[in-house]
This record gives C-alpha cells, structure tokens and sequence, in this order.
C-alpha cells in the first residue's frame, strides 16, 4: 500500500501555508512515473517570508538565541527518537518518492539516527580558544552561529542529506531555509514536523518546495542569507558561488560531483574487490557523487576481474523498490534516465567494448540494466564526466605510479579507493591521490565523525564531522585590556 501523504504545503514559522502565487507542482514515484500528490511551489514572496521567520528567530533575545547550547542538544536527541518512531514510514515514503529500495532506505534512515545523536552531542561542545596575545591584554576566542543558513537539498539520498545540513546548523545554533530537490519534496516536509514536534521553536526550520530558478536563486540572492550549504550538481555549484559574490559574500559550501578513481592492485583479494568494485558504482543505481566511476585495475589481474565484474553486475536484481528481493531500483526521472543512456551510447561510439547491461528495462518507471565498460581509456567521455547511474568503466593500469597519474587527471577530487594487500601501496596512494576521502580495502563507509567533501571542482568544505559543524560557525576574537596591578 502507498504511504499516506501527510504534508504538501511549505512549511513556515511552525505553520503550513500555501504558496503566496498558489501555484503547486507534482511530484512523482519513479518506479512508474504516476503522480504521487501536487506540492505547493515557493518562489521569491514565499522565500522572503521563510527567510524574515528565520531571521527573526535568529534575533539575540529569540527563544533560539537564549536558549543553552544542551537544552539545543536535548531538542535534537528528541527529534532522533522521533525520526525512530517514524523510520517504517519515513523510509516507505522515500523509496516511494524517489525510487530507492524500501530495505536499503530502512538502512538511510536507522543510520541518520546515529547522526543526529552525534550532532546532538555536538551541541554544547563548540568552543573557543584562549590566546597568548602579545600586550596586556586577556584575548579568546568565540565561536558563533553564522545566522540564517539555505540549505539546498538534491533528490539521490533527501532524508540523509537533509539531516546532515539541518543536524549541523542546529547544533551549532543556526536558523534556516531548507529547499529540497523538487522531485523529493516529500520526507523533507516530514521532517520538519517532526523537528517542531521535538521543540525546535518556530522559524528556525522552515521549508520551502520549489524549484531552483525560483526558490533556490532567490535564496542564493537573498541578502539576509549568510550562508548556502548546496549539494547538487557542478554547474549549479558555480552559480551558487556567483550569486553569493553578487550578493552579500554569504559563506558557501559546496558538495559537488565526482569522478571517483578505484584502484584494484595485482596483490589485491579479487572477490572482496570484484564486490566492492561493483558496489561502489551501482549501489543506488549509480546515484551517488561518491561512485567509483573510474575504476582502474592492473593488468596482471584484468581479465580475470572484468570476467568477474560482469558476474558481479549481471547478478544484481532491478526491479520494483518495495519488493524486497530487488538491489536495484529506478533512476530519479526520465531526464536523468535518458541522460545515463546518452552515456551508455557515447561508450559505444567511442569504442569502449559494453560487456553485458546497458540498456532500458521494460518501458514503465526508468529501469536501467547495470553496464559494464571494459577497454576505457581516459580520453573517453565515460571516464571523464559525471553519468550518475549503474556504469562501471574499467581501465587498465601497469604501475601504481601511472595510477595515482591518471586517478589525479580530473577536475574533480571528492573520493578514492584502492584494493592492495602491500601497506605501502595503500600509503603512497592514500598521500598523493587529490580526493576528500580515501578508502583502504573498503569503500562507501561514512559515519558522522568523517568530515566528508571534495578536492578541486568537487566542491569547498566539508559535511560531517566536526568540520561542518565550523563551517557554520563565525569566529570572534575578543582583547580585553588588562588593568595594571602595580
Ligand atoms: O542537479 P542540480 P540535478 C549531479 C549529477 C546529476 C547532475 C544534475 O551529475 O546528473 O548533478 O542533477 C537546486 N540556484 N548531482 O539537475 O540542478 C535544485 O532545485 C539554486 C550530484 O538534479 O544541481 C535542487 O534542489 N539552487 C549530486 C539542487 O539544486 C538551484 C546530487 C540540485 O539540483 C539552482 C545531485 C540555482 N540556480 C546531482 N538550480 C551530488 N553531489 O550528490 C538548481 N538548484
């Protein structure tokens, strides 16, 4: 049965209203493409009105603002337990909205309690410093909320993504605006009431639907935001950093795409390898900034692993989301579908050989059979840009020299992995591959402690751990003339 939609209206001041334009759009279930419910569609009046209740809510002697950093810690450790009472219904309606498997999406959901536990704890354990200032003087640092924060949501991963961004500016004492990715409206707006239900005053959190021209600009604009924390694609990014140079020089973080190189050694345990390998580039169809898209194994080994990763990929069950026996499900919309495919043909053309997948499946919902691409060299447009779906790219390498070379030659930096048993291939790698996060005989392992973001075009700062929660800070340094004693 289809989970109940409880809420489509934006979410402001604690309360449910409709959009001043009463305009709404429609969002949709990607297993099928039928119309799930119409949302109510922000634009600028509607983000004005957010932003004034969160800068209200800002103001010094706001509730907010007066109230002790652990009674913020205790409010967020309610809400976890929330999230908990609620995850059967949180994840159905993920998966529901944007196509993940219903049992990998009860996974997202256990896994972001965690994370709001540890930023709960964070609260009350953002200091400053003391500092041996040279003069008579008594100097010390402050670390204080940066003010009204837009956190700009995309659609692979909402319920994650938006507690990550909210977690952190809560704990470290911020308000905000939230938009969430217009195709997956709906578990954000569940969150929020559930945030109100724990105690978050009102105006804190507010939530506005809508779509990037539109919300997302007049959020970037807008000159009482100090800061976007955006993740989404390359392109938006840039704009994001324009619009905040043309504004108010709001502070920005960027979690952008990858082009995410793994490296499978010779001396590496092929199974763990051929296993990790496959995971990390078709977990959630392919949907994640952090797949491993370039995948570069020695040649000592290569035949043998691709003969595996086909293996490995042909087994993989696509199919409806709810149905429990299904790995993968559909990807977001038919834009993105036939985006990936476009890919999947320009391999073709460019004369990578396509082992087996690759091709629509069925003609309802946006199926796509996981591809393998053996004979990729990096001039190819697969190892190049982000394709953001169920392609595995396989690349041959001699030395691990020539790897860390070619794993480097990319405008991105945001993960990395090698597959080794010699600590000292692990090592060199881990030193020199340009990336935010490297994986070791592992890959796709987060946790809240892990700052996690990218080198170059990957992005600027970092989510998790204690990192972001900095990053919504401001410090201010303070000198206080000491009196003479003598
Ligand atoms: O992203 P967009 P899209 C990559 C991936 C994918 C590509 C396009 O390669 O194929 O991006 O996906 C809002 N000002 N990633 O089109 O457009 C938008 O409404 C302010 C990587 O979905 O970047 C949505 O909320 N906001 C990625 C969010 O930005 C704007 C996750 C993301 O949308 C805006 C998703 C504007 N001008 C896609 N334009 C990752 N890093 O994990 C759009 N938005």
């Amino acid at each position: 049965m289809a989970p109940e939609i409880k809420y489509t209206k934006l979410f402001i001041d604690n309360e449910w209203v409709d959009a001043k334009s009463g305009k709404t759009f429609e969002t949709y279930n990607p297993h099928d493409g039928s119309v799930i419910a119409r949302v109510a569609e922000g634009d600028k009046e509607d983000v004005d009105l957010a932003v004034a209740a969160a800068k209200r809510a800002f103001h010094r002697n706001s509730e907010w603002r007066q109230m002790d950093a652990s009674k913020r810690g205790e409010i967020l450790y309610k809400f976890s337990q929330l999230v908990e009472r609620d995850q059967k219904y949180l994840a159905e309606l993920e998966s529901y909205n944007n196509g993940t498997v219903l049992n990998f999406a009860y996974g997202f959901v256990s896994g972001a309690v965690n994370s709001i536990r540890y930023f709960a704890a964070c609260a009350d354990k953002i200091t400053g410093e003391t500092i041996p200032a040279d003069g008579e003087v008594f100097s010390y640092t402050l670390r204080q909320p940066v003010g009204v924060c837009a956190l700009i949501l995309p659609w692979n991963a909402p319920i994650s993504m938006f507690l990550s961004k909210v977690c952190t500016a809560l704990a470290a004492g911020c308000t905000m605006v939230v938009k969430p990715a217009e195709q997956t409206p709906l578990t954000a707006l569940v969150l929020a009431a559930l945030l109100a239900e724990a105690g978050v005053p009102k105006g804190v959190v507010n939530v506005i639907n809508g779509f990037g021209p539109g919300a997302g600009t007049s959020l970037t604009h807008h000159s009482d935001v100090a800061k976007v924390s955006f993740t989404g694609s390359r392109e938006v990014g840039k704009l994001i950093q324009q619009a905040s140079g043309a504004s108010n020089l709001k502070r920005v973080t960027l979690e952008l795409g990858g082009k995410s190189p793994l490296i499978i050694m010779d001396d590496a345990d092929l199974d763990v390898a051929v296993r990790y390998a496959g995971n990390s580039v078709f977990f959630l169809q392919g949907q994640m900034c952090i797949a491993a898209s370039r995948l570069f194994v020695q040649s000592g080994i290569y035949d043998k692993f691709v003969e595996a990763a086909v293996k490995y990929a042909q087994s993989i069950k696509v199919g409806n989301p709810t149905d429990p026996t299904s790995q993968n499900g559909p990807q977001i919309d038919k834009e993105m579908m036939n985006k990936v495919l476009g890919y999947i043909e320009s391999g073709k053309q460019e004369g990578a050989k396509l082992l087996c997948g690759g091709h629509r499946i069925g003609t309802s919902g946006y199926y796509i059979q996981p591809a393998v691409f053996a004979n990729v060299t990096d001039n190819m447009t697969i190892a190049k840009e982000e394709i953001f779906g169920p392609v595995q790219s396989i690349l041959k390498f001699d030395t691990l020299d020539e790897a860390i070379d070619r794993a480097n030659a990319t405008e991105y930096g945001l993960a990395a992995g090698i597959f080794t048993t010699n600590l000292n291939n692990a090592l060199q790698f881990s030193k020199h591959v340009e990336a935010g996060i490297v994986w070791v005989n592992t890959y796709l392992h987060f946790t809240p402690q892990q700052p996690f973001g990218g080198f170059k075009q990957s992005g600027i700062g970092r989510e998790n751990g204690l990192d972001s929660l900095l990053a919504y800070t401001e410090v201010k340094t303070v000198a206080t003339a000491l009196p003479k004693t003598v």
